[in-house]
């Protein structure tokens, strides 16, 4: 694999899941594949998980890593070409990106979206230009529209503790105070449509994601009749497609409780983290029996060690 920004990167993801179930199973079986090769980690938003468990992954892998948090220790970056420099920004992509292809194997790159310009942040502009310009594999950490490593160890999570065959996952849009991003919504979505697994995603009216992502998804405006059955819940916010990064109304009512959980199958809550408590996840789900949050977020490691393991094996 020489790029993985999305599910269309990866030709069996069936295979791919396998893979970082064995890992971890066996996760120090292949320290000799990443034996003095480098993957840089750059930031330009904050992580906790991504930073933490790709870094593992690639250590269990007898790599080497560097982190640069480029928004706050690197120098401020220009994007946009044919312009002069005569304001804040002080290094070009162009020049920046190739640098550091110079010093690593391998490259994860998180870059957010600006929620601003939706032309702008679904053209992925600034991950596609570090892959352009650095010039060797790249792996997202989160990009403007996807957040891959996050789904690949969602879809982990579910394969490892289902009951059933295909089993009923609910994406449900949840309250927020700040206008987020659609990319972990639009790329869970995508590999679930993907995945043997019954696929609904529940949202008010307005918060459609765009429908590139949702093809094969079945779509409701009902909170209880979509739960009805659920074998894994999926919490999350996002804001609108369209008006671009609006918050349409507070929708407090759709906070997940226990008195919701009653009508499915027993589910399992996901959320990718972080999770604000309370606003959009309730207490008694997050310290009840039902939340799998912390053994999803376990699992982000053994999906970046699945998806660096075959980069290391095509370099
Ligand atoms: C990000 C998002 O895409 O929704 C990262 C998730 C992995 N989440 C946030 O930015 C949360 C910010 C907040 O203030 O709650």
């Amino acid at each position: 694999m020489k790029l993985f920004s999305s599910v269309n990167d990866v030709t069996d993801i069936n295979a791919l899941v396998k893979e970082a179930l064995a890992l971890k199973q066996n996760p120090f079986e292949h320290q000799q594949l990443g034996k003095n090769k480098t993957l840089a980690l750059v930031f330009l938003n904050p992580s906790l998980r991504t930073r933490m468990s790709t870094q593992k992954a690639a250590l269990n892998l007898g790599m080497n890593v560097m982190v640069l948090n480029i928004d706050k220790e690197g120098w401020a970056l220009e994007l946009r070409d044919g312009v002069i420099m005569d304001g804040t920004t002080v290094e070009h992509i162009r020049e920046a990106a190739g640098v550091m292809g110079q010093y690593a194997d391998i490259i994860g790159v998180r870059s957010f979206p600006g929620l601003r310009n939706r032309e702008e942040d679904y053209s992925e502009m600034i991950f596609n230009k570090f892959v352009e310009f650095c010039k060797v594999p790249v792996v997202s950490l989160e990009s403007a529209t996807r957040h891959p490593l996050q789904s690949l160890a969602d879809l982990v999570t579910i394969e490892e503790l289902k009951k059933t065959a295909r089993p009923k996952v609910v994406l449900t849009w949840a309250p927020h105070i700040k206008p987020l991003p659609q990319a972990v919504p639009n790329s869970f979505s995508e590999w679930m449509c993907k995945a043997d697994v019954d696929f609904t995603i529940v949202q008010p009216k307005g918060y459609e994601l765009c429908a590139d992502f949702t093809q094969g998804a079945k779509i409701s405006y009902d909170q209880d009749e979509a739960l009805a059955g659920a074998d894994f819940i999926y919490v999350k916010n996002w804001s609108a497609y369209e008006p671009y990064g609006n918050i349409l109304g507070k929708n407090e009512e759709w906070m997940l409780t226990n008195e919701k959980l009653k009508a499915t199958n027993d589910a399992r809550v996901m959320h990718c983290l972080p999770v604000r408590r309370n606003l959009e996840l309730s207490d008694e789900i997050l310290d009840g029996p039902n939340a799998i949050v912390v053994h999803e977020a376990g699992n982000r490691v053994w999906a970046a060690q699945a998806v660096l393991k075959q980069m290391l094996e095509a370099l």
